[in-house]
């Protein structure tokens, strides 16, 4: 099988268990969603190919930052968003992992990462703005985070997004907006939701 493999704390574990596997001689191919992920697993000799020799991904399994129960995500938390996207996109099974603090009823509350071409960025913040959102361009180390793909992010504060699908298109409608951190539930196969006590539910 060829394996997606998430970026993020979750993701870290999942990709830890695999380099167990493979390990043990478990025969996969993969590709990673950020460098960092990629780096990851070559240091646990998961190979790793190049997406020049991709059709189809069998299988992704990734972390989010807020789930509903619709299956919605937002994801970008820990900047990787749109090379999670395209992964996800691509790939015949999504799965998602996330434990019972990240399980909503309304998406919004964790602000909505948007990766954003770094040109004239002054710009479409206000037009991000106009959807209603406070926005904040995302830091670290004293200095702006720069994505794989060398663009900013910007964290969009929503509060409550009522409709994950209309907030997508009018975010795509943006030029200057690379991607957006909302999955919508037809991109997602099952969230596996962890509890405290060790249960686990699919959703
Ligand atoms: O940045 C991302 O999209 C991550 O996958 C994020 O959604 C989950 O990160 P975490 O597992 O570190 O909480």
């Amino acid at each position: 099988m060829l394996v997606g493999l998430g970026t993020g704390s979750t993701a870290y574990w999942a990709i830890q268990k695999i380099g167990e596997r493979v390990e043990q001689g478990l025969k996969i191919r993969c590709v990673a969603t950020s460098l960092q992920s990629e780096a990851l697993a070559k240091s646990l000799n998961i190979p790793i190919v190049p997406f020049e020799e991709v059709d189809i991904i069998d299988i992704t399994i990734d972390g989010a930052d807020e789930a509903d129960r619709n299956r919605n995500l937002i994801k970008g938390g820990g900047g990787a968003l749109l090379r999670e996207k395209i992964v996800a996109f691509n790939s015949k099974v999504f799965h998602v992992i996330v434990d019972e603090s990240k399980l909503v009823g309304t998406l919004g509350a964790y602000p909505l990462p948007v990766e954003v071409v770094p040109f004239a960025v002054e710009l479409t913040l206000k037009q991000l703005e106009k959807l209603g959102c406070k926005t904040t361009i995302r830091r670290s180390k004293d200095q702006n985070f720069i994505t794989d793909n060398g663009n900013l992010i910007v964290d969009c504060d929503f509060r409550v997004i009522k409709d994950p699908a209309a907030l997508d298109s009018q975010l795509k409608s943006i030029p200057g907006v690379a991607e957006n951190g909302l999955f919508l539930n037809t991109m997602v196969s099952s969230i596996y939701v962890g509890y405290s006590n060790g249960m686990v539910k699919k959703i």
